[in-house]
């Protein structure tokens, strides 16, 4: 086989996936489309207004290789990524793989003490970040003891990598490397300690790309990609990048915040096939449609769409059914996990069951298994366990998660499932105290952290607590230290210092004031009472 090729064979389901012995993975993501004719064709509509054809994309993303080798970074090095969703985070993530630097995405509402964590953690040789993050990074390289070599703005200063890649050279060799070797990373939250950096490796994006976008979702050349969830979670990363890379197709790349009036707004001008969300924003989307419903004011237009996705937490089988009858169109509700890089459980568009998560996407295995690890008969709960070829290869820096985590090479996914009567998976919660608020992790932990550095309080309990479209989202139990302080004021205080004190979305949506929290003979708190 030719160097950095990949053969598809599809007369098989699944589908087999084979390398050749040399396998960059930016040659067939990026180079690939210049031999098939499609230089000329959008590959990026940004909502800022600039398009990107496959033919500019190909020449800069060798410019920003070539700008990461003159900055001094070195095959291997990590680049941490504070970036928004724009035609540089393409740029800058198939820039580095291309040249063996491993890029680094991170999660672009966090705070300085998290980019700490991770500076740190990962040992990176550079932070890349856009200027409108620059408050948090900044503050994040000043509480470290050994800052990167370097770090830059992408776009708007004076020597940003925008402003290099301009006069780069646009002729660039792929950097030797395997499927099988390490190509970039993840950070993912942990219940209590800190995030843990999951490895993926250069066959991983085909993987998912293959198997869910192409053979279970149908992503086609035709198709045009629009992701609520940003590329640095890797639910956009798939829908938002690589899914229409591989099949040839188009995305629409938007950084600002996903509303229900933004989103329909982007949907309404640039026409997406395919649109990403999450459960919260399609309960809050509905809101709106149900809201005109009757009144003189304009449904907004989604006629471009022909189906849409869902995941990051289970959705409601009445959000299906009521964004079924206001659109005419279904969501596919699917489970995936940064671990496992994408979706391994799905519904698809000719076999949905609403309220399931579907069945196994070609390409992955699945199994139920008690606390002793033997599997569970039909329709009982147990633990999801899941193998396939795009899961980590470990946990950066951390051998005891991965040992937790990575057995014999199932990946435990920390979820509760069980099989229906017909085969359909039905999800029965975490394992763990962990929960998903809006499609992203949010830990009880963190948040009673910060409420108990307030003066008031003496000590906190959170759980998760299901709103009116059943969407878990965080509630308090406060003890405080003068019971007389239990008032509106009050929760308004501890309200505005967990906003200011960790991302904008960790925050209680209730608060209680017990005089006491239920806790065991040996004091731990008993949340499953709080619940
Ligand atoms: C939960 C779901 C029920 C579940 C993700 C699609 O969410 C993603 O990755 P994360 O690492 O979280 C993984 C955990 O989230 N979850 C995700 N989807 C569902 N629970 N129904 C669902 N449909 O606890 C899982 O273990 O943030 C989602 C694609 C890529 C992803 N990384």
């Amino acid at each position: 086989m030719q160097k950095n090729t990949v053969k598809i064979d599809t007369s098989i389901s699944p589908a087999n996936i084979e390398f050749s012995p040399e396998f960059n993975v930016a040659i067939t993501f990026i180079d690939r489309h210049l031999d098939e004719g499609r230089s000329e064709k959008i590959i990026i509509r940004a909502t800022s207004g600039e398009d990107v054809t496959y033919g500019q994309l190909a020449e800069r993303v060798n410019q920003s290789g070539n700008v990461l080798i003159k900055w001094g970074l070195n095959s291997g090095d990590r680049l941490l990524m504070v970036v928004k969703d724009s035609p540089e985070f393409f740029y800058l993530f198939w820039g580095a793989i291309k040249s063996g630097i491993i890029p680094v995405p991170l999660n672009t509402l966090l705070r300085s003490n998290d980019y700490a964590f991770m500076i740190e953690d990962s040992a990176c040789a550079a932070v890349v970040y856009s200027p409108e993050f620059r408050t948090e990074v900044e503050s994040a390289l000043t509480q470290i003891t050994k800052a990167p070599e370097h770090s830059f703005i992408t776009e708007g200063v004076s020597g940003s990598f925008m402003e290099q890649l301009k006069s780069a050279s646009s002729e660039l060799d792929a950097s030797p490397a395997t499927a099988t070797d390490d190509c970039f990373w993840l950070y993912s939250s942990g219940t209590t300690g800190r995030p843990k950096g999951a490895v993926h490796c250069h066959r991983d994006m085909v993987v998912t790309s293959q198997h869910y976008g192409k053979d279970t979702l149908g992503v086609t050349e035709d198709d045009v990609c629009f992701s609520a969830a940003k590329l640095f979670f890797a639910y956009g990363l798939g829908n938002g990048m690589t899914f229409p890379l591989w099949s040839g197709a188009s995305c629409i790349l938007f950084p600002e915040r996903p509303t229900p009036d933004s989103t329909f707004d982007v949907i309404e001008r640039f026409k997406p096939t395919i649109y990403f969300g999450v459960p919260t924003l399609y309960a809050a989307q509905l809101q709106v449609l149900e809201s005109v419903e009757g009144t003189s004011s304009a449904s907004p237009d989604l006629s471009s769409l022909r189906v849409s996705v869902s995941a990051g937490e289970a959705l409601p089988a009445d959000i299906l059914r009521r964004w079924n009858e206001n659109t005419g169109t279904d969501i596919l509700d699917g489970i995936g996990s940064t671990e496992a890089l994408h979706i391994f459980i799905s519904n698809r568009a000719d076999d949905i069951k609403a309220g399931s998560s579907g069945r196994i996407v070609p390409g992955y295995v699945a199994k139920i298994v008690d606390e002793n690890g033997k599997e569970v008969s039909q329709g009982e709960e147990g633990r999801l366990l899941i193998r396939g070829d795009s899961t980590c290869k470990y946990y950066w820096n951390n051998e005891k998660k991965t040992m937790d985590t990575i057995v014999d090479g199932w990946l435990n996914t920390g979820d509760t499932y069980r099989q229906d009567e017909d085969g359909y998976f039905i999800y029965g919660g975490r394992s763990d105290d962990m929960m998903k608020v809006g499609g992203i992790w949010c830990s009880p932990f963190e948040i009673e952290a910060r409420l108990v550095e307030h003066s008031k309080v003496l000590e906190a309990a959170v759980v998760g607590r299901e709103d009116d479209s059943g969407l878990l989202k965080p509630e308090a139990h406060v003890v405080l230290n003068n019971p007389e302080d239990a008032c509106d004021d009050t929760s308004e205080e501890l309200l505005h210092h967990c906003k200011t004190g960790l991302a904008p979305y960790k925050y209680p949506r209730w608060f209680h004031f017990p005089e006491e929290l239920p806790k065991t003979a040996t004091g731990k708190i008993q949340r499953f009472k709080l619940r």
